[in-house]
């Protein structure tokens, strides 16, 4: 049979398993990469490996997002991306094992993932039609480079069997036909290999605006009317609660976007329109000029369990809503603000929260004197006092729409998560922290009923007495308070319950609810052992 070199065919000789493999990851991972460069150009979205999670996630059932989320915590977009990887490293071997002879199965191969590459990416609401530049080219990279790599480890093996007798006596002066043709598949693969990284660390580097020169740019915010100075006993940090002020580095995030969205200052405008008499399209500048406020307020996410952290606070700095909504001019009927961000995420938001006159809903563009921090929504976003996030906080915000309820669903309620959602009243105890003597304990925690306030919180050891907290200074009703208690522990493990009293006379429910669809309820209890 003739296999020589450059004419393998269908009947030559098998690749190992391992060159196959290696073949296919290769051209896998030059496709990729190449998609991730172009992606820098036409957007960070574009990269079909970005585009392709951004769609699991959206498609997800709720009940999985949540098990991520429930599991990997904050990790769970790399759990995800480590996911497609294990998945796409399955599927390499899996081909290449059907490539040993043939090279059809990897072809096929790399026209099914360009297709779902493509369609990742063309129907991603947030990415223009440019972006599909990037899934085609790391098809046309993936079809040209896997039949190349798999020809030249086809002659490497045909030459392998060809030059079987010589293997034992190939000196150094008389390089085989087999060394050639291995070296040649040595060298292109390691050529693809690098080009492959260099081209992803480019794209890494330069995917889209460098945003954080847009951010350094930003002058200095001068509020016309600043946050008042915190009160002394505002927190009680010194017994292990929270700071009252939560350092931007510690903000808790949540978003569904995979990549932080880059929305430069530079061309940024917000539409207010829909149900509205004016409808306006504002720059930054026309945001920055109007008189600036800066707030003190607690945001919280939903999917915070009892005892979680995924709550903060913050000085925002920006414009109040409601101010702008009356000179866009609210028409009557208009039940929901629906926001919509860079990202293609959406929020619904009802308008008569919205348009309370204390209620001090704003746009941010400032977070503790500056300006937002990239991945909290830089340059713009919605704050909604006592409403969780994911009905108002919207970040990288780039669209106001006044509309009804029947008309639009913002992003998490068709998957099974409540329209209006206020904040429910909670309390979680954070200290003390380390080695407790047993006798008098400072045990100290947070608590919160945004924009309704909180007049008390109560905690006690075991099944023992209700004992009565003593509360932080109060800053507003739309911040948390901190509460601390001596309570008295014996030797051994102490359980200790705390529950919160807000300001409509309510204490915080004690049976126990998972975060779907509207928030948590329950008490917070932690054991802690004394010696
Ligand atoms: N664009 C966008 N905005 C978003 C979200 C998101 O997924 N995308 N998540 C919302 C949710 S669920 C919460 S709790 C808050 C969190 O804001 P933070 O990350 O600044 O704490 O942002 C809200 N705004
Ligand atoms: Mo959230």
């Amino acid at each position: 049979m003739d296999t020589a070199p450059g004419r393998p065919d269908d009947a030559g000789p098998c690749l190992p398993l391992g060159t196959a493999v290696l073949v296919v990851v290769l051209a896998l991972f030059a496709a990729l990469t190449a998609g991730h460069l172009v992606a820098a150009l036409v957007g960070p979205g574009a990269s079909p490996l970005v585009a392709v999670g951004n769609s699991v996630i959206d498609l997800s059932p709720s009940w999985l997002v949540e098990f991520g989320k429930d599991v990997f915590g904050t990790k769970n977009k790399l759990v995800l991306l480590l996911g497609i990887g294990l998945a796409l490293v399955l599927i390499a071997v899996a081909v290449g094992a059907a490539s040993r002879r043939r090279a059809a199965p990897g072809v096929g191969l790399i026209i099914v993932l360009g297709a779902v590459g493509l369609a990742a990416v063309v129907t991603r609401p947030e990415l223009g039609q440019l972006a599909a530049a990037a899934p085609i080219a790391s098809f046309l990279v993936g079809i040209a480079v896997f039949p190349w790599l798999h020809r030249l480890a086809r002659e490497t093996h045909a030459g392998e069997v060809g030059g079987a007798g010589e293997a034992g006596n190939a000196g150094k002066a008389h390089a085989s036909p087999t060394d050639a043709s291995r070296r040649r598949f040595l060298g292109s693969s390691l050529g693809v290999a690098a080009g492959a990284g260099v081209a992803g660390l480019t794209g890494q580097a330069f995917a889209g605006p460098d945003i954080q020169a847009s951010r350094a740019d930003i002058a200095p915010f001068n509020p016309a009317t600043k946050a008042p100075p915190l009160p002394t006993g505002a927190d009680f940090a010194a017994n292990g609660t929270p700071t009252l002020i939560t350092p931007n580095r510690d903000f808790y995030t949540i978003h569904t976007a995979l990549v932080v969205p880059r929305v430069p200052v530079d061309g940024w405008t917000l539409r207010i329109h829909g149900m509205v008499d004016r409808p306006l399209t504002l720059t930054y500048d026309d945001l920055r000029q109007r008189p600036l406020v800066e707030r003190t307020l607690t945001l919280a996410c939903v999917s915070n369990p009892v005892g979680g952290t995924l709550i903060s606070t913050a000085n925002f700095i920006g414009v109040d809503l409601r101010d702008l909504l009356r000179e866009a001019g609210v028409k009557p009927g208009a039940e929901q603000l629906y926001s919509t961000s860079h990202d293609g995420f959406t929020a619904g938001t009802p308008v008569d929260v919205v348009m309370e006159p204390d209620r001090r809903a704003m746009l941010a563009l400032g977070m503790n004197g500056e300006p937002l921090p990239v991945s909290h929504g830089f340059p713009v976003r919605m704050v909604v006092p006592g409403l969780y996030g994911f009905v108002s906080a919207t970040k990288w915000l780039v669209d106001l729409e006044l509309t009804t309820w029947r008309a639009k669903q913002g992003y998490w309620q068709p998957r099974g998560w409540a329209r209006e959602a206020p904040v429910k009243t909670q309390s979680r105890i954070d200290g003390p922290l380390g080695d407790i003597q047993a006798g008098d304990v400072v045990v100290a925690g947070t608590a919160w009923a945004p924009h309704v306030g909180i007049v008390a919180v109560e905690a006690r050891v075991g099944d023992g007495p209700w004992q009565q907290a003593e509360l932080s200074t109060e800053v507003s009703v739309d911040t948390w308070r901190m509460w601390r208690a001596t309570v008295r522990m014996s030797p051994g493990e102490n359980t200790v319950t705390c529950r919160a009293i807000d300001r409509t006379g309510a204490t915080q429910p004690e049976v126990a609810t998972p975060v779907a669809p509207d928030g948590a309820t329950g008490w917070h209890s932690v054991p802690f052992t004394a010696r």
